[in-house]
């Protein structure tokens, strides 16, 4: 097992990840910019290491910062969290070149599943149904147009390096879809410096169901369920839960163990998730996230393992000793994500916080690295906390996140702690038959 590991990130999940060091007796290093010198993350590691002014590719994504950091401090590994470097082929495999593990996939999965095209190929091949569409990129508008003359209407075009749904474009009829391919192609290019298009059929009102896994290097995979992820706004994740309220037992089992499947066929280790868009009781796969998500905490709720653990402990190459058979899923979990942001204009809102107190008792678990006195700052992303609750049943776990969103008090700064307050009352999410649109139109945004 590792000695000491580097964590490559900020805020509540570099906290989360020390937790799980500490855990284990593993020292932590924790690297930082300037505008997080005073943060819980370092205050609470064992080391830290300054590495660069605020901006986020000046310091997070500083890769040779890092790298140093590392070596002068005689780190093992390297955990890259969330978001940044995370998903970087070229930073895993320069970890691995300096000596160093990198605590994740390999680089060939990252690079695979970091490219939808060749995601989607893959999955195909190892047997997971995907959404109808074409084979690969796209050409031309003209092979755009014969793709969706035999697929049919309305069809979407994706980018192929995309994410955050840039670059998509709907389009309801032949007319539409030379602009849609067009438009999407230069918004490709903008944003990800790869003008690749893909075409798929346009899934109307489907929900977002994403399956857990967790694969060692000896050919062992395991799932931890499925998590609900359709409320989102503008492609962020607002509330998330396991299980969804939509899933069979049934369901469940044939999506786990066709994931499982797919991960052993690809020869997947680490943490993973495979997103899914589930419409009228069937399964699309989308695509795959190659890391730890900020929604880990409802799976490890409802399963009873420290997901953060064990993928430490696979990137140690030790073999999983859990068995699919030996997981029990018991209870629901829902997870608030806290912003701090206007609840109604959802403008980002940082600042210092004057007053907090965190909820707590029964069922209760908040992941933050936030404290009284702690001024957010400007230059991330408006995750401040996650309250993530625990129940034997969905109702009695909408009742405690209520409850416990009550006793939560955070003054100085706005959060969206209101609006987790309405949706909870709200008959989409109490019914529990909310689709990917659901919290757009509650909120009274813009479609897309
Ligand atoms: C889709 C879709 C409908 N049909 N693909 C949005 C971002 C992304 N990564 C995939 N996305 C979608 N892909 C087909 N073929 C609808 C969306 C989508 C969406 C998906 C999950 C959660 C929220 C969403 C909001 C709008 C659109």
């Amino acid at each position: 097992m590792f000695k000491k590991i580097l964590i490559a990130n900020r805020g509540e999940i570099a906290l989360r990840i020390q937790r799980a060091c500490k855990e284990m007796g593993i020292e932590t290093v924790v690297v930082h910019s300037t505008a997080d010198s005073d943060s819980m993350p370092v205050f609470m590691a064992d080391e830290s290491v300054c590495i660069g002014p605020p901006k986020s590719k000046d310091s997070y994504l500083n890769m040779h910062a890092i790298l140093s950091a590392a070596t002068i401090t005689g780190a093992d590994a390297i955990h890259p969290g969330i978001g940044f470097l995370a998903e970087n082929a070229a930073f895993a495999e320069m970890v691995e070149e300096h000596g160093f593990t990198f605590i994740g996939p390999s680089a060939e999965h990252l690079r695979v599943m970091g490219d939808k095209i060749t995601a989607k190929q893959a999955m195909i091949t190892a047997g997971i149904p995907v959404v109808p569409g074409s084979e690969g990129s796209l050409s031309s508008a003209e092979e755009a147009l014969k793709v969706a003359a035999e697929i049919g209407y309305p069809v979407l075009v994706k980018a192929t390096g995309g994410g955050g749904g840039k670059g998509m474009k709907v389009a309801n009829s032949a007319d539409e879809l030379t602009e849609a391919f067009d438009m999407a192609r230069s918004e490709a290019q903008a944003h990800f410096g790869n003008p690749e298009v893909y075409l798929e059929k346009y899934l109307a009102h489907p929900r977002h169901i994403e399956i857990q896994i967790l694969g060692d290097q000896h050919g062992n995979c395991i799932h931890l369920g499925e998590r609900d992820c359709s409320l989102q706004r503008r492609h962020q994740k607002v509330l998330e839960e396991a299980p969804s309220p939509a899933l069979s037992a049934k369901d469940r089992e044939f999506i786990g163990t066709l994931a499982v499947e797919a991960a052993k066929k690809i020869g997947y280790y680490s943490a993973g998730t495979f997103e899914f868009l589930w419409e009228d009781g069937k399964f699309y796969f989308i695509e795959m996230n190659t890391r730890l998500q900020v929604e880990h905490p409802v799976s490890e709720l409802i399963s009873g393992i420290d997901l953060v653990q064990q993928q430490i402990r696979v990137a140690a190459s030790e073999a999983l000793t859990i068995r699919q058979q030996d997981i029990v899923f018991k209870g629901h979990a829902i997870e608030c994500r806290i912003n701090a942001e206007h609840p109604e204009t959802f403008f980002p809102s940082p600042g210092k916080i004057t007053q907090y107190h965190p909820p707590g008792g029964p069922g209760v678990r908040v992941d933050s690295a936030v404290f009284a006195d702690y001024t957010v700052p400007s230059h991330y992303d408006s995750l401040i906390a996650k309250l993530i609750v625990y129940a034997d049943t969905r109702a009695e776990c909408i009742a405690r996140a209520k409850r416990a969103l009550d006793e939560y008090g955070i003054s100085g700064i706005h959060t969206n702690i209101p609006l987790h307050q309405r949706l909870l009352d709200a008959q989409g999410v109490v019914d529990g038959s909310y689709d990917i649109h659901w919290l757009e139109k509650f909120v009274g945004g813009t479609q897309d």
